[in-house]
């Protein structure tokens, strides 16, 4: 939404608290977060709400133009939204510290190279610095992953992790970054620990 150039007011939901659950009850039909109320609209689902948003501003575009990329953005976008599940588990984003000596299991790593080869193809064929040259919803989806390579200190091939840094550094991200850090609250099952050697 930032990317679209919106204006929103964002509700902070504490995940896992009492605080949390009573905003979850007040705003999220499906009990999950994300969810986006415009008017009498509730859409309670991420990637529709990247579609509503795409669909809403018209003086710009937030898929590619070319009907192939669309069609491939779409399928990155759909893949993130539906798979991923080992990943998720084992790297829980945690944009407030970084996590030291961290291994992934076999099914983390398979995923981590699926994404690799995933960000890798769109980035050769469209030479960056985004997915698909300007920036995307399949950006937008993929920032969070981009997140977890960087925190959970993931080796990647070159392309990949200039496009993490870009990532990154994006205003919005930043800003995100920057909101997580004035959060005092912990998720402690989501704190992976660090490996320490004793
Ligand atoms: N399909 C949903 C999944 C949403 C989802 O699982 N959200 C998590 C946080 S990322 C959540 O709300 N968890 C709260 C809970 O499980 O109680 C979407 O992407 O919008």
């Amino acid at each position: 939404m930032h990317h679209a150039q919106l204006d929103f007011n964002e509700i902070n939901v504490s995940l896992f608290t009492d605080e949390g659950a009573k905003l979850i009850d007040e705003w999220c039909p499906a009990k999950r977060v994300p969810v986006l109320h415009d008017g009498p609209l509730v859409l309670w689902d991420s990637l529709a709400i990247c579609e509503y948003i795409a669909d809403k501003v018209t003086d710009r575009s937030l898929w590619p133009e070319r009907t192939d990329d669309r069609a491939k953005a779409r399928a990155m976008s759909a893949e993130m939204h539906s798979s991923f599940a080992a990943l998720r588990e084992a790297m829980p984003m945690n944009c407030r510290r970084t996590v030291k000596g961290f291994t992934p299991a076999l099914d983390v790593q398979i995923d981590i190279n699926r994404i690799v080869q995933l960000f890798e193809d769109a980035l050769q064929q469209s030479n960056g610095p985004w997915l698909f040259g300007s920036y995307t919803v399949a950006d937008a989806m993929y920032a969070p992953v981009a997140s977890r390579f960087a925190t959970y200190q993931i080796q990647l091939p070159a392309l990949s992790q200039r496009y993490v840094d870009r990532t990154l550094s994006d205003a919005p991200m930043q800003d995100w970054y920057a909101a997580a850090q004035a959060e005092a609250a912990v998720i402690e099952r989501a704190e992976v620990p660090d490996l320490t050697i004793t």
